[in-house]
């Protein structure tokens, strides 16, 4: 496509390759992380993702390839033109911008697919003309060229993850999808090609070795991970330059530390906002919302938050407040407070189009809504009715948006919840050249779509931080790469199916290997009815949730626990006690994420890669290292199959000892989520509180589990940045094979427990 490779210069760490018909350029930003740009577009990145520089200094050479090679690859490299090689890898340059990267070893890791395009199944146009008669839906999934596209090889054996919140399995091999932010209220189906997310990060898991690609274009993207052929995958847009970052590393923890310090990772959240969260789209009514609350501490169930939906709101206008159904929202939400209850309140972009309505008046003055290519304010429609769109991809937008929550914070709201910003429009999809800012320069639907929820959610952050100098507590719906900035995220509407109990594994394990770190689903099931069973076993799953949030559609039955009965009640009540206890751990995960991006939730994969059987583990997942989850998701089951990984493993419940790298049946009456340790564990526990702080400076409870093992144990205020000055402590645990627990400070810039007492589930045998 482009011809051959007539010259090459290097200016610093970038590298020009002068092909006949196109250049192209290298930029080494680390040893393990190269930027691969073609300028079709836009001269510059113009990266939503990736803020700062983010060019490390790397000693790396470029030079012609000799012709034996200069390294000992395991396979011809003939016709090479081209050599770069930093420390970790090697990539070797072709004729007709051709690119092979492989490891230190030799070993290739991506090679650039040079054959014909064979899709592997074609239907004759006479036959499809026929089947649609009867309605079928034709999904041809041929060969589809895009203007911005890149083919690579696909190896026997390759697994890929990643890719944000897609619906279907762990490992996305043989599947299609694609990036264009959708508000789908259908049941998600493993069919589906989108959802609201658009996070354009993969991993591809080889049989020897591993590498990411983060494919930064913001356009419709599509995503054909061998679904078209076997022997190859694709990615490619409508539109922009073709920019992306070729990510090494020697293990899959490694590409997403390297995935997240391009795009940034989670910051440490506010400790209440790991507790349990009460929703429900229908609570209305001030009476209802402290009858939700009385009921929660009655039943003794821990609660650290309730939202808000929609109906808080007069007549859907955002930054507005239903008087007539609330006769004193700053009365109702410090009573919350007083109950250790926090208040989270929905935000929607569309504001409504309504003369006098201040949000709505002060936006048009400033001209801050997207407009139609003529320049009038575009009006679609939302809940208020006729809706403009707050133009997010400007600065100034931001900055007016953000300071608006004032509104909020002045009532105590303590959290903003952040729907319909994929975005979502009830009069048709936006056109693709309705007119976006894109920082200081003029833009479109088509190239700001993807990026609407995450602008809005930079606003949100930027403008709640400034208001309060907490950590702002903001979810989204809808993200891009990089998101996980400014949000945390839940999955969406999903239903209370079976097959969506299932699915929030597999999605939310891909979430966390895509930078989405905090995040949750709808337990229960947003649209629908739950069932007794149904929400019994969904609480197993959302209590190792980071978003740990019970919520449901207005029109659906209600399902707050204690509607289910004496047992669904105290099973419910058992696991958010279980989470509650484990709190100490929950937020030592968030700060490891901080500095790592490793996520809370995370597939066996990501720890044990060279062991085939959890490659396409569906159903278990681990929360940190610690703790393996192998929960029931399908009704009436009440045994299962488990599988350990090597090592040694404990029943968290039984305490039984396992021997990994096998499978086990499990018991599982509707009370007991199989759960798992690991041998040497210290996890640290809080006493039972009915919220976070409950009590005031608690002693920790380290429960030690046979083994070898240490542990680093992170505590701070909770609540703001003073951290980042030094104002925390670290613990480091030595989990001795002689049984003993050695403590150390490896920082200390905060107060003391008042004391740490030990409990050892299991007598260990010296
Ligand atoms: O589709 O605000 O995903 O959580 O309750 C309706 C009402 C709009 C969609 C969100 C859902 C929320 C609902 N919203």
């Amino acid at each position: 496509m482009f011809g051959k490779l007539s010259d090459y210069s290097q200016d610093g760490q970038i590298v020009t390759l002068c092909y006949e018909k196109q250049s192209v350029y290298l930029h080494v930003l680390t040893d393990e992380i190269i930027n691969i740009f073609v300028a079709y577009a836009t001269k510059d990145h113009r990266s939503k993702a990736i803020e700062g520089d983010k060019e490390q200094k790397v000693a790396f050479t470029v030079e012609k390839a000799a012709k034996s090679s200069t390294f000992h690859a395991k396979r011809t490299t003939d016709g090479c033109e081209v050599m770069l090689t930093t420390s970790a890898l090697i990539c070797c340059i072709y004729d007709d911008f051709k690119l092979d990267f492989y490891d230190r070893d030799g070993n290739l890791l991506c090679a650039d697919y040079r054959g014909k395009r064979i899709p592997r199944f074609t239907l004759q146009e006479s036959f499809i003309e026929f089947i649609k008669k009867e309605g079928h839906d034709v999904d041809l999934s041929g060969s589809t060229d895009y203007p911005v596209q890149c083919v690579k090889v696909l190896d026997k054996g390759d697994c890929i993850y990643g890719l944000g919140d897609k619906t279907g399995p762990l490992n996305k091999r043989s599947y299609e999808y694609e990036n264009w932010n959708s508000d789908i209220p259908d049941p998600h189906e493993d069919s589906f090609k989108s959802l609201y997310k658009s996070i354009p990060f993969f991993i591809t898991l080889k049989e020897k070795g591993v590498y990411g690609i983060f494919y930064d274009n913001t356009f419709k993207s599509y995503f054909n991970f061998g679904k078209e052929n076997d022997g190859y995958y694709s990615f490619g847009s409508d539109s922009g330059n073709l920019d992306y970052y070729f990510i090494g590393g020697d293990s899959m923890p490694k590409i997403v530390e390297n995935y997240t310090y391009l795009t940034g990772r989670a910051p440490l959240p506010q400790k209440w906002t790991l507790g349990y969260h009460q929703s429900r789209w229908g609570y209305d009514s001030e009476e209802t919302f402290r009858d939700i609350a009385g009921r929660l501490r009655d039943n003794r169930i821990p609660c650290d938050a309730i939202h808000f939906d929609i109906d808080y709101m007069e007549q859907y206008k955002v930054f507005t407040w239903n008087r007539e159904r609330f006769d004193n929202p700053k009365t109702l939400i410090a009573d919350f407070k007083k109950q250790g209850i926090k208040t989270v309140t929905i935000v929607d972009p569309g504001v409504k189009v309504e003369k006098g309505y201040s949000v709505y008046e002060e936006g048009l003055e400033n001209d801050y809504y997207a407009k139609t290519p003529t320049g009038d304010t575009y009006v679609n429609a939302v809940w208020p009715g006729d809706a403009v769109y707050p133009d997010f991809g400007s600065p100034a937008v931001r900055t007016w948006w953000g300071s608006l929550f004032s509104f909020y914070t002045e009532l105590g709201v303590a959290g903003i919840w952040n729907d319909m910003n994929e975005p979502a429009s009830f009069n048709g999809p936006l056109p693709d050249d309705i007119v976006f800012t894109d920082e200081d320069r003029s833009s479109t639907h088509a190239e700001m779509h993807n990026v609407y929820g995450h602008n809005m959610a930079k606003a949100t952050y930027e403008g709640w931080k400034n208001l309060t100098g907490k950590r702002p507590f903001v979810i989204t719906r809808a993200c891009y790469g990089g998101s996980q900035k400014y949000a945390v995220a839940w999955t969406g509407d999903n239903q209370s199916l079976w097959s969506h109990l299932r699915m929030a594994i597999p999605q939310q394990c891909n979430l966390g290997l895509s930078g989405m770190a905090y995040i949750g689903t709808d337990i229960g099931g947003f649209g629908a009815d739950t069932t007794p069973e149904l929400l019994a076993r969904w609480v197993q799953v959302g209590c190792f949730s980071p978003l740990f949030r019970n919520h449901c559609a207005k029109g659906s039955m209600n399902q707050e626990p204690w509607l289910f009965g004496e047992e669904v009640l105290s099973i419910y009540r058992k696991y958010v006690k279980l989470r509650y206890s484990l709190l100490p751990y929950f937020y030592d995960l968030c700060r490891v994420c901080e500095q790592t991006g490793l996520p809370v939730i995370r597939p066996l994969v990501l720890h044990y890669e060279n062991d085939i059987n959890v490659r396409n583990l569906n159903d278990e997942f681990l929360v940190g290292e610690s703790l393996l989850v192998a929960p029931v998701v399908d009704q009436g089951v009440t045994k299962r199959l488990v599988y350990l990984p090597e090592g040694i493993w404990y029943d968290y419940w039984t305490h039984e000892k396992y021997e990994g790298g096998q499978y086990y049946p499990a018991d599982a009456p509707l009370s007991v989520c199989p759960l798992y340790v690991k041998a040497g564990a210290v996890l640290p526990k809080a006493p039972d509180q009915m919220y976070v702080d409950e009590i005031v400076n608690p002693k920790l409870i380290l429960e030690v589990w046979p083994g070898i093992g240490s542990y680093v144990h992170y505590r701070d205020n909770g609540e703001d940045f003073a951290y980042r000055n030094g104002a925390y402590n670290e613990y480091l645990f030595e989990n001795r094979d002689d049984g003993n627990l050695i403590i150390k400070k490896l920082h200390e810039g905060y107060e003391d427990y008042p004391k740490i007492t030990l409990c050892r589930p299991v007598s260990q045998d010296i």
